[in-house]
């Protein structure tokens, strides 16, 4: 009868848990002065950059706060973008390379902006890959993506990009456990999970100066689930917090059988005690193949390399690296606060939130006052970690950011809202209703020692009547609440890209003056780059045909060419003279299989085309540059296989 009950208990919650409770007063919530808060009159800027994970359309978007307004809807990073001709330019494949080849997509859940002392310095935007598990840095003065590195050892790329206070390093927890190093390409029984999967968090090194990531080693991990992380700072820098479900290494049927025990754990890492290791020479190189992908932005190209091993340390040997915190239950996200003290675990299914304090986690282990351990490595005592339990505060928490002024804000999926508490007396201070079932939050500078308390984002999954409906699908929706007085305030509804997950904004002042305005000419160091009208000529090499092109206001050289042949390779290489702010040029042609090019002033950009038919075909400028766009076009002509027509290229001559 027990079961039954239980079983009952756990279908409504699992119900609630799927579709989330539809908060009462759906209508009400907004006060009189909410538009002028939000309204940034026309001409002027906001005063924050939000960069928004896509979640399944594998990109970033950048969005103003507080007015919520989009300035690029699209920034690719682990997508191709016909718009700009990322992913199909030549320039740009190998930016999407993998060990498993080319792969256009990927799922982006968590944005990480770069810090120095635990502050933005809005350098770059790292962002994660969890289907085929890759870490991308998003350079902010160009917006653009500029390196991918390959995850090995991983499946399910969620703990991640999380990174330490210096930006040393940017980490990767693997959510599914697999088989990894020598047996990553065995043939094992799925139901040998427990003797031959392994949970692995790479610590991937991040050049201070340029930014360049390298997988500086792998951390060997029980075969549990790895959701989320949060470094620590400030008097925690050193370590790393993991949340981990699945602590019950269940390989099935995880709504239930990963759901059994009373706790999972949050997993501590001290990764200085990591490095020491290493100098003193204890890690071992095993083998793992991943792609590493750089953009270079004086080639305009990409270039990949497969990499053939990692330096791994398996912390049952090497003592001191691992500890764990128990955490009630199925944690989702695990958040640390602006001083580095405490350590939020927000257990999916737990009827209070866990606050943990890390100087009592480090008397804790001084004391060896551990209850238990998992493959040799202690498991503290949940008491004497614990700084306290938020008591009664909603359902459903997943993941809690702070304002500077010593309070936390957690989202709850199921109850759907936003409960603001203090992380000092745990009291709950105040709740408001989220249209619906929140996920993320975000307030500018959140996760780092110095957030700007003004505003809270909260990224709901579901938006129901929120908008005019699309049909099947409707948008995805964040919401606007103002943070600075006592109470939370509803100030605006908007619209978002994808499916966010998370988001991370910082002041628009640290980067609005630093961003690139054109790449010089004379810099351009692209092989086939014509770096003036003088340089344009089409050149023919067996049946690879080479089109030197230029663009600027408004024509192409050359924009009459003839000798193709079907049959050959065509490569338009399409080099904008333009030296001026914002006038790219587009290039597209009839019948390529690929997509546009958009091509910044300065850049060079390739588009390969295979013509198939004997013809005259039209190209054109796509982006509306002059006044005389529209006269931005050529003709290319085809002819048949074996043709002896000569190969000529002008543009004006023949008037
Ligand atoms: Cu959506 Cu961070 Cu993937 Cu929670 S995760 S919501
Ligand atoms: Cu160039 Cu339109």
């Amino acid at each position: 009868m027990k079961t039954r009950l239980w079983l009952l208990a756990g279908a409504t919650l699992a119900m609630a848990l799927a579709t989330g409770c539809k908060p009462k007063g759906a209508q009400s919530a907004l006060s009189g002065d909410a538009a002028s808060k939000v309204y940034v009159a026309p001409g002027q800027h906001d005063e924050f950059y939000n960069i928004v994970s896509g979640g399944f359309n594998g990109q970033m978007s950048v969005v103003g706060l507080p007015s919520g307004r989009v300035f690029k809807a699209i920034l690719p990073v682990f997508s191709v973008h016909p718009e700009n001709g990322w992913g199909f330019s030549e320039e740009t494949k190998p930016m999407l390379n993998t060990s498993h080849g080319f792969v256009p997509w990927d799922d982006l859940h968590h944005i990480a902006i770069s810090t120095t002392n635990a502050e933005h310095d809005a350098r770059w935007a790292f962002g994660n890959a969890n289907n085929t598990p890759r870490i991308a840095r998003v350079d902010l003065t160009t917006f653009k993506t500029v390196e991918i590195i390959e995850i090995p050892n991983s499946g399910g790329n969620h703990s991640s990009p999380f990174i330490t206070e210096n930006t040393e390093y940017v980490v990767a927890g693997t959510r599914f456990s697999v088989p990894t190093g020598d047996d990553a390409s065995r043939d094992v029984p799925i139901d040998t999970y427990k003797e031959n999967f392994k949970g692995t968090i790479s610590f991937i090194s991040v050049d201070k100066d340029h930014g360049d990531m390298e997988i500086a080693f792998q951390l060997e991990a029980p075969p549990f689930n790895f959701d989320l992380a949060r470094a620590g700072k400030k008097k925690s820098h050193g370590w790393f917090f993991f949340s981990t479900y699945n602590t019950e290494m269940a390989h099935t049927l995880l709504e239930v059988n990963a759901s059994q025990k009373d706790k999972d754990f949050i997993m501590a890492v001290n990764w200085k005690k990591a490095e020491e290791y290493i100098k003193q020479g204890k890690g071992k190189k095993v083998k793992a193949k991943y792609a590493h992908n750089k953009w270079d932005e004086d080639t305009h190209m990409a270039t990949s390399v497969i990499k053939e091993e990692v330096l791994s340390l398996d912390p049952r040997e090497l003592k001191d690296i691992i500890y764990f915190i128990p955490c009630p239950k199925s944690p989702h996200g695990t958040d640390t606060d602006p001083t580095g003290e405490y350590i939020v675990g927000s257990g999916k299914l737990a009827a209070i939130i866990p606050v943990f304090s890390f100087t009592k986690m480090l008397q804790a282990i001084e004391n060896q006052d551990f209850e238990g351990s998992v493959d040799g490595m202690p498991v503290l005592r949940y008491e004497s970690v614990l700084h306290g339990e938020v008591e009664k505060p909603g359902l459903g928490p997943l993941h809690t950011e702070f304002d500077g002024r010593g309070n936390a804000y957690t989202s709850f999926f199921v109850s759907s809202e936003v409960v603001k508490w203090n992380i000092e007396t745990l009291q709950v201070l105040d709740r408001v209703p989220t249209f619906y079932s929140v996920g993320h939050l975000m307030i500018p500078g959140g996760p780092t020692g110095k957030p700007h308390g003004k505003y809270l984002v909260a990224y709901n999954k579901i938006s129901k009547d929120r908008y005019l409906p699309t049909g099947p699908e409707l948008a995805h929706t964040a919401q606007l609440y103002d943070i600075s007085g006592d109470k939370m305030q509803l100030l605006l509804d908007f619209p978002t890209v994808g499916e966010p997950h998370y988001a991370e904004a910082f002041p628009a002042s640290l980067i609005k003056d630093k961003q690139v305005k054109f790449f010089p000419l004379e810099k351009n160091k692209h092989p086939r780059a014509a770096k003036g009208i003088n340089d344009a000529r089409v050149e023919r090499d067996g049946n690879k045909v080479h089109i030197y092109m230029t663009t600027i206001r408004s024509n192409f050289r050359p924009d009459n060419i003839e000798g193709i042949r079907v049959g050959d390779e065509v490569y338009f290489h399409v080099t904008n003279l333009e030296q001026d702010w914002d006038v790219p040029h587009g290039f597209a042609v009839k019948g390529a299989n690929t997509a546009e090019l958009l091509v910044m002033p300065g850049e060079t950009a390739t588009l390969r085309w295979d013509p198939d038919r004997v013809g005259v075909f039209p190209f054109y400028c796509t982006d509306f540059c002059s006044a005389l766009h529209q006269e931005m076009q050529g003709y290319i002509r085809v002819s048949p296989a074996g043709s002896n027509v000569p190969l000529k290229y002008s543009t004006g001559l023949t008037e």
